[in-house]
């Protein structure tokens, strides 16, 4: 068990003494030459030095300032827990771009490494012919779609020309934006915290890099402002650059935070942070895990012990397991999809740097591939960057010509 002090720790359990100390001079009928002292009952005086006491001093499991004991895991993987200070507020405005509008600049440069190429091809005629057909097919297959849903996709649109219900170069746009629409809707679905599942527990998971800490900070901010309580705790316990970075993110947006030492067994710090956002009553705890290579057996195997020791110390935790995917890499996030939900069973799915990426398009792919809802996507570094996924916001600001 661990608890840092505070200074305002320090100064309750200075107090609690000078109670001690009247206590004292009461019952041995001391004067101490102020008639309001004396009169005050020496129980009173008692009764408050000991709740000062008890208020500083963490007692287990039942203290509020607490952390539960270590059961069952390693003794030297002591936690450290940390109460934020007042979030930071921001500093300096930004001008104020509508959510869409946004959205639509996150997606330039996926709108022309899918849209445009897929547009330029009837472009160049009036008529559609086979010719046209064969360089969409062939365009398809070239966006970061992935082969199956290229395939899919232009078996859908061939049929809907061959069919005789579109003739016009200008209007298979539209019908490749309905079969977009259609197949991101199925995986539109927010992630909503029921009040029956306190804490609700995040696993977040993905390769280094794919964006996981500035997610969780994204989140977190973005689950205080609608007026929970969060923990986050610090899972990637090999690289500590990586737990100074959840640190920071924790005080800036206000989330009690928990870390152990270098190297600790990432599984028995989420346990510890389950405990401790168990007696905390937290609303929401995330936890960061590392992300080392995901073909790495060792990797999948420590995530899935931390999401089994997660579930042994309450049933149904976690409740979410987030994966993290990097919108640059294009097809590879379908590989990693599928890796992370053959060994985790992945609930969620966040799609980050959408603007520093022209191969978005891998999440119509992603979508098509799995049955894992969409919960968000990333546009941007800065906390306001992450989008609750809308299928036909993102549809329009993707399909939208400036
Ligand atoms: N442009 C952009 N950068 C992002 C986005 N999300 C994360 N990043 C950046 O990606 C880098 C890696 O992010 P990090 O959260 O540390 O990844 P982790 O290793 O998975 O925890 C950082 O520089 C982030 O600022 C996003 O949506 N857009
Ligand atoms: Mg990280």
């Amino acid at each position: 068990m661990s608890y840092k002090f505070s200074i305002h720790d320090y100064i309750l359990f200075l107090i609690s003494y000078v109670f001690f100390f009247l206590f004292i001079t009461q019952i041995q009928g001391i004067s101490l030459g102020v008639a309001i002292l004396s009169e005050i009952p020496s129980w009173i005086y008692l009764i408050t030095a000991i709740f000062l006491n008890v208020w500083v001093i963490p007692i287990p499991v039942i203290h509020p300032k607490s952390l539960p004991p270590h059961k069952g895991l390693e003794a030297e993987q002591i936690p450290t827990i940390t109460s934020p200070p007042m979030a930071e507020k921001k500093k300096g405005k930004k001008p104020s771009v509508s959510l869409t509008a946004k959205l639509q600049q996150g997606l330039a440069k996926t709108h022309k490494g899918f849209i445009g190429r897929i547009s330029a091809v009837f472009a160049r005629g009036s008529v559609i012919d086979e010719k046209m057909l064969s360089e969409l097919e062939e365009t398809l297959l070239g966006t970061d779609i992935g082969v199956k849903t290229a395939y899919m996709l232009f078996e859908r649109v061939e049929e809907r020309i061959k069919s005789g219900s579109v003739d016009d170069p200008s209007a298979v746009m539209d019908i490749i934006k309905a079969e977009v629409l259609d197949i991101l809707k199925k995986k539109e679905s927010p992630l909503i915290i029921p009040d029956d599942s306190r804490p609700f527990v995040i696993m977040v998971t993905g390769v280094n890099g794919s964006g996981k800490t500035t997610t969780i900070a994204k989140l977190a901010r973005r689950f205080i402002n609608n007026g929970m309580s969060v923990m986050l705790v610090a899972g990637d316990t090999f690289r500590a650059a990586a737990v100074e970075q959840l640190e920071h993110w924790a005080s800036r947006v206000g989330a009690d935070f928990l870390k152990a030492h270098t190297g600790a067994d990432p599984s028995s710090v989420a346990f510890d942070g389950l405990n401790a956002a168990i007696s905390r009553k937290r609303d929401v705890l995330i936890i960061d895990t590392a992300g080392r290579l995901h073909t790495k057996v060792d990797l999948m195997e420590e995530l899935k012990k931390t999401k089994r020791v997660l579930g042994k110390r309450l049933t149904g935790v976690p409740h979410e397991i987030l994966l993290i995917l990097d919108a640059t890499i294009g097809q590879n996030a379908i590989e990693q999809t599928r890796q992370f939900d053959k060994d985790l069973g992945v609930t969620g799915i966040v799609l980050t740097k959408l603007d520093g990426s022209s191969k978005g398009g891998v999440i119509v792919g992603i979508a098509n591939e799995f049955d894992i809802p969409i919960r968000f996507v990333g546009i941007g570094e800065d906390m306001d960057d992450l989008q609750p996924f809308s299928a036909q916001v993102f549809v329009d600001a993707l399909f939208l010509d400036k």
